[in-house]
């Protein structure tokens, strides 16, 4: 005698999420002059004057301010350029990354 047996079926549905953005944030200090600031915002991140000037006074009167959003591969590697930068003429010149809620 055969036998039917059923088997379950298990359907796999893939969750596709996009990748978490990283904010780079650029943080204030007394030393680090504003012309250098605006300097590594322009070039590390492609800003105009205006834009860069914007940023580094936010940074100066607040204490921080958030640069720009990237994946965390390219905030990590900017925001390490951007503190490099500093470090290589003396400045404690720092930019941090942090995930996006
Ligand atoms: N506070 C610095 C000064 O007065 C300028 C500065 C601005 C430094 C922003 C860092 O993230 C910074 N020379």
């Amino acid at each position: 005698m055969s036998e039917i047996v059923a088997k379950p079926v298990t359907k796999v549905v893939p969750k596709i999420e996009r990748p978490r953005l990283h904010k780079v944030i650029l943080v204030n200090d007394d030393y680090t002059p504003r012309d250098f600031v605006v300097t590594v915002l322009k070039a590390e991140f492609r800003m105009s004057e205006d834009q860069a000037n914007r940023v580094m006074m936010t940074a100066h009167r607040r204490g921080a301010c958030v640069v720009a959003v990237f994946t965390k591969d390219i905030a990590e590697t900017k925001a390490t350029r951007g503190t490099d930068a500093g470090r290589s003429k003396g400045y404690p010149l720092l930019f941090t990354t942090e995930p996006e809620e």
